[in-house]
């Protein structure tokens, strides 16, 4: 079988992609605007997502804000203040895009919530699939009290998450809670101290990506898509994603590995 070669990792001004064996870690790193969403931001995280999409040789992406203050404090408010309407409609659709893209990942994403999480900046981390927030974080909706209300896809995501009473107060009040808060509410999977946030996230997404790829892949695509849609449906997918499995050497590998006693090698086929 001939492998295809890696894609060359593109030349951002506002990102920066590391790689840890098969973890990935994006960084937003515009810190002189706490990370803030413009559109060059958000085009090359649309990119970046085009990009993490082909390469199989990462199992896993880390996202985190760059400088110590911000994960991503929103959506630029000095663009946003003179965009006529139809821009601000394109400007929406590039950030759901880039949720959405996100979502659909092959990958699994860890947010490493390393600051303030505010309107689009949560918006994002909502899209990630899991969330670990540092002792510092800050979350909330706040686009409210600008005269707009969450478009990168916020309503619903945090709608699917919390439910409606919890996800109403937040957009409606646009009140700014704190990482325990943000915990107790079941936003965030775990809080850390600010210097235990990285080391953290890097042990998770080693654990998960030491496990069957392959497997990872199909388990991330059935709980992407039992979140929208119904229960029935979402069952079905399952079924088949499981079954799935079943075409893939590393299942042998596994079931193997456990018989013999001994850790299984996975290859991602
Ligand atoms: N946009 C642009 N610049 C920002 C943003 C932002 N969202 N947040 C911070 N900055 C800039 C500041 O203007 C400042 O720049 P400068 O030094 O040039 O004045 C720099 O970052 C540092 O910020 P502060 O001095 O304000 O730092 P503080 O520590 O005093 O305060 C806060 C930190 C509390 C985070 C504060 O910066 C703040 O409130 N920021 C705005 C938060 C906010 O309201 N975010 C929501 C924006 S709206 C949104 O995200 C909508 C998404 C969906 C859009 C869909 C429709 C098109």
């Amino acid at each position: 079988m001939t492998m295809t070669a890696l894609p060359k990792v593109p030349t951002w001004t506002t990102l920066k992609l590391t790689t840890d064996g098969r973890v990935g870690v994006l960084t937003i790193d515009r810190p002189e605007a706490l990370n803030a969403l413009n559109s060059t931001v958000l085009r090359e995280l649309e990119e970046a997502m085009d990009h993490l999409a082909a390469r199989p040789d990462l199992g896993v992406v880390i996202l985190t804000g760059g400088g110590s203050k911000a994960f991503v404090a929103g959506a630029d408010i000095k663009e946003m203040v003179t965009l006529p309407a139809i821009e601000a409609r394109a400007f929406t659709a590039l950030g759901q895009r880039v949720n959405a893209k996100m979502e659909e990942l092959p990958q699994p994403v860890i947010a490493a919530i390393n600051g303030y999480a505010l309107g689009g900046g949560m918006e994002l981390a909502l899209a990630a699939d899991i969330r670990i927030a540092s002792e510092s974080a800050v979350f909330g909706l706040p686009e409210v009290g600008l005269g707009l209300h969450p478009g990168f896809g916020g309503t619903q995501r945090l709608l699917a998450l919390v439910g409606k009473g919890r996800a109403a107060e937040l957009v409606y009040t646009g009140d700014r809670i704190k990482a325990d808060e943000a915990l107790r509410l079941g936003i965030v999977n775990k809080v850390v101290p600010q210097d235990q946030l990285l080391p953290t996230a890097h042990a998770m997404a080693g654990r998960i990506a030491a496990a069957a790829p392959v497997a990872v892949m199909l388990a991330k695509a059935a709980l992407t898509r039992g979140n929208a849609t119904d229960l029935t449906t979402g069952l079905r997918y399952e079924n088949e994603t499981a079954a799935l499995c079943f075409s893939t050497s590393d299942i042998r590998e596994g079931f193997t590995a456990f018989i013999e006693k001994r850790k299984p090698c996975f290859e991602g086929k």
